[in-house]
């Protein structure tokens, strides 16, 4: 019988003294549990459509300390609210096993230098592109950290995101040129100083990064307010120890700055192009993800290289723009979607005690309420992001007219798909699309419009028409239009854009070594608690509703990072079943480090729509749904994590750690699991290891 555990974040809330709200308060609303957001007075597309705020590109040189290898151990003192006296000023694992992976190969050649902070003024906005394709924003004027003009600014406490500012922040790479990314914990030193939800300690997750898993943000491998953390992105294409190797494929390539590429090492069938990173703070990365802590990532390279008038024989030429060798962003636009809610004060709510999913009442496009977006009369790329906790949603024009889906999740898809609908978009997921604006005239207007109804965070309760969508009187508040385009001019220079058939076609794979299969239910028990005397269960494993249960066997499983539950051979290829194990919900299940190939749904390789026939890193179960897929298992190792990407689910135990070695070398079997502290970070041997794991 496993121990039961009231769960940390309702004891946290209760220690802080913060019971603002309580589950079963009588006047919640559809669909927060809270009562309704304020609305302030707000007339949706009133305000302009912010472009992310790209991240200074410096030089590694810097970077104060110089980056190392290893983690760096110097020690500081630490905040007597922590624990005080001392301990190290990064936060990463020290020693051999969290070392960076191959950084003498891969040497960083950019730094990108971030903190994570409380709300504050944005006086260093820089949208990458002028203000005519901003709406008219004076990137000059400082940028408040407000939803709104009729609401309050964000206080520090409600709102944390990287640099403390908004807009939400967009990081440039290009394959070849190592990043290392640095980021600075400036949260409050006292766990309570929350606002009443979110955590301190942090760990981001660069969203399906083929980087080693020290650089993954693992769940548990989180750092404190006052330390920082070095990851390292050497943005390598996949296959690079065995494909490729003599770098003569010529559309294995990265851009250079002068309209040329060079080749690189690697399968170019692997390339990626759309990422984002966020916290994935064990049980808390719902909070701290709504709170702020997510940005994108852009990944170009010689197919994808943002400059559409580039005509190489490789480059795509996808919308982008001309002016820049690569990642010209005029008419490459990324889209972050989040549900939000708002107190009396208009400050940020959360409701921390509905464990089936969280839903706010409010539409946010790039961290703004409801906005309008001017464009040209011309073609555009969208790379539209998921950053919601629990909610779906589903794009259609108003006008019903098409979109090309040109990508899902992190990659371009083999062929073009023209859609007057997309699918379901799940959290985490990312569809990029092309919408050719040139068929409307100079003046008018067309709306994005949500069809997903979604009233819990179980799952959607149905996809609407078009023409119900449109109604207005939807029970759930975030059905409808949310986005206005305004078709302002024709462009001053031709549209010299394409979209090319085909894209990137799926790499060709090696022999199936193993199956395995993980059915994602509720019900779920934790089988590590009561601790075992010596052992860290206490810190790595948490109890809640939902769980995983693995190859069919046992019980359905809460998780613990301290678990081995698959451990992959090295260099292998495996096909992996994932379940819904029940109809009343639905899972889009993330899996870190590998892209996935979908073979087929419920057991059907016919069911597999155009658009899910690329590459993924999400799968959509669907209620009572399955879905088999299949990765290679290569170039580097350590632990990474498979989980629901409904963060409530995942903050609720639905949540899983695999691993990737070399029967022992260069990588341990199996890998210690390290405890995180602010005096330093110790490690355990496994607690568990499931019976099919090796
Ligand atoms: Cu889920």
């Amino acid at each position: 019988m496993p121990l039961q555990r009231k769960p940390l974040n309702a004891m946290l809330i209760i220690a802080a003294g913060l019971c603002a709200f309580a589950p079963d308060a009588g006047a919640d609303a559809v669909p927060t549990g809270l009562p309704p957001s304020p609305t302030f007075g707000i007339v949706k597309f009133s305000q302009p459509m912010p472009r992310f705020d790209v991240l200074p590109r410096n030089a590694v040189s810097t970077l104060v300390p110089a980056p190392m290898a290893q983690s760096n151990q110097t020690q500081q003192p630490v905040d007597p609210a922590l624990g005080g006296g001392s301990g190290p000023i990064e936060g990463r694992p020290p020693g051999a096993i969290w070392a960076h992976q191959e950084f003498a190969r891969f040497p960083p050649k950019i730094a990108v230098e971030v903190s994570q902070e409380g709300a504050k003024v944005n006086t260093t906005y820089n949208p990458g592109v002028p203000a005519s394709l901003n709406s008219g924003i004076n990137p000059a004027t400082p940028f408040p950290p407000r939803f709104h003009p009729n609401l309050p600014d964000q206080g520090p406490l409600a709102l944390w995101t990287f640099n403390g500012t908004l807009p939400p922040k967009l990081v440039i790479g290009r394959y070849a040129e190592p990043i290392l990314f640095r980021e600075h914990n400036k949260l409050p030193a006292d766990k309570n100083a929350n606002g009443g939800f979110g955590l301190h300690s942090i760990s981001t997750h660069e969203h399906n990064g083929h980087h080693g898993a020290e650089n993954d943000g693992f769940t548990g491998a989180y750092f404190w307010p006052n330390q920082f953390y070095d990851y390292h992105w050497p943005i390598v294409l996949a296959g690079w120890r065995s494909i490729n190797t003599g770098a003569t494929d010529p559309k294995a390539a990265t851009p250079d700055d002068a309209g040329g590429k060079t080749n690189i090492a690697g399968d170019w069938h692997e390339t990626m192009s759309t990422h984002w990173f966020h916290d994935h703070m064990f049980s808390f990365t719902s909070q701290n993800v709504y709170k702020g802590m997510a940005g994108m990532f852009n990944i170009y390279s010689a197919l994808d290289r943002g400059n559409e008038a580039i005509n190489d024989g490789v480059n795509l030429q996808l919308p982008s723009g001309t002016a820049k060798s690569f990642a010209n962003l005029d008419y490459d636009v990324n889209i972050m979607l989040a549900d939000k809610a708002w107190d009396a004060n208009g400050q940020l709510a959360f409701n921390i005690f509905d464990f089936d999913g969280f839903l706010g009442d409010r539409m946010t496009v790039n961290l703004v309420d409801n906005p309008f977006f001017e464009v040209e009369a011309r073609k555009y790329r969208f790379r539209i992001l998921n950053a919601a906790v629990s909610r779906f949603f589903k794009l259609a024009l108003s006008d019903g007219s098409p979109m090309i889906q040109i990508a899902n999740d992190g990659n371009l898809l083999p062929h073009p798909v023209p859609l007057t609908e997309l699918d379901e978009l799940g959290i985490a997921e990312r569809y990029d699309v092309v919408i050719d604006f040139s068929r409307y005239a100079v003046g008018s207007k067309v709306w994005w419009v949500n069809l997903t109804q979604q009233t819990n965070g179980k799952k959607p309760d149905t996809d609407l028409s078009l023409s119900e969508a449109l109604q207005g009187n939807n029970n759930d508040p975030v059905v409808g239009k949310f986005l206005e385009f305004r078709i302002v001019r024709t462009p001053a220079a031709a549209d010299v854009s394409k979209v090319p058939d085909p894209l990137i076609p799926n790499p060709t794979l090696p022999a199936v070594t193993r199956t395995r299969t993980f059915e994602f239910a509720s019900g779920g028990s934790q089988s590590t608690l009561p601790a075992a005397p010596g052992s860290k269960s206490e810190i790595t494993a948490f109890v809640g509703p939902w769980g995983i249960k693995t190859d069919d066997q046992g019980d359905t499983l809460d998780a613990d990072y301290g678990r081995i539950t698959a451990g992959p051979g090295y260099g292998t290829r495996e096909t992996w079943t994932l379940k819904n194990g029940g109809g009343g919900w639905d899972h889009p299940i993330h899996i870190h480090f590998e892209e996935g190939q979908v073979l087929n749904r419920d057991g059907d390789p016919n069911a597999v729509p155009a658009w899910e026939k690329g590459r993924k890193d999400v799968y959509r179960l669907r209620p009572g749904g399955s879905v088999t897929i299949t990765m290679q298992f290569r170039d580097f190792g350590g632990m990474f994590m498979e989980h629901c990407h409904n963060t409530v689910h995942e903050d609720n135990a639905m949540l899983m750690r695999w691993e990737i070695d070399n029967n022992g070398a260069p990588f341990l079997r199996p890998l210690p699991t390290p405890i995180s502290t602010p005096q330093g970070v110790t490690f355990v041997p496994p607690d568990d290891i499931l019976p099919t794991a090796f």
